[in-house]
């Protein structure tokens, strides 16, 4: 028989395209409700890796659009590693698998409810893997999620994950987003 996940999840993809607004280029792939679908579909589509620059991955609970402004993102934010560029045939695809079979397998103790889906944004300057969760000021949720992501992802210690808000990162004016929370935390000598 089939073995049903506990929830359904939507795989979406986007392929920048400068001529097209953001909402345009971004696309529904395949809704999975069973293991089979989950590893059919893997194993049909290209890695992170076999990607052109400029594309995405997007995970996301079926329900919950993959947008800053879902009700369901609105107030949230997300745990953002980004992969060091010597890393990435290393690390990538890896890492993206990883949090995928993290998500649909519900590794989040009871806290999954809180989890809303989940990003890789293929990018020259440096891939980007993120976790998004819904509310971005339930700081002692989101470190336990952030904590069960490190450790699925096995971030070595020297790298740090940080959370930050979706509102601050979409109203941002420079490149640098301050981070409401990072891991793992750095205690002061
Ligand atoms: P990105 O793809 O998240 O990261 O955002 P990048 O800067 O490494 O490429 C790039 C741009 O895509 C943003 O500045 C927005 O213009 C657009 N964009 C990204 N996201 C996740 C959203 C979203 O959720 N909603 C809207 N409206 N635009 C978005």
């Amino acid at each position: 028989g089939k073995h049903y996940l506990n929830s359904k999840w939507v795989l979406w993809f986007l392929k920048g395209d400068r001529n097209r607004s953001w909402e345009e280029c971004l696309k529904r792939v395949a809704v999975l409700e069973t293991v089979e679908d989950f590893w059919g579909l893997y194993s049909n589509i290209q890695p992170p890796t076999g990607l052109p620059w400029n594309s995405d991955y997007y995970l996301f609970r079926e329900g919950i659009k993959p947008m800053w402004e879902d009700p369901s993102n609105i107030k949230g934010g997300r745990w953002l590693t980004q992969i060091e560029r010597t890393k990435r045939a290393e690390r990538l695809d890896n890492c993206w698998l990883e949090l995928m079979m993290a998500l649909v397998g519900e590794q989040f103790s009871n806290l999954g409810s809180n989890v809303c889906g989940a990003v890789v944004n293929v990018r020259q300057k440096g891939d980007k893997v993120a976790l998004w969760t819904r509310d971005g000021t339930n700081d002692e949720t989101n470190l336990t999620i952030g904590n069960v992501m490190r450790e699925k992802l096995g971030t070595p210690p020297e790298e740090s994950l940080r959370y930050e808000i979706h509102k601050d990162a979409s109203t941002r004016t420079g490149s640098v987003v301050k981070p409401r929370l990072v891991l793992p935390k750095r205690h002061p000598r």
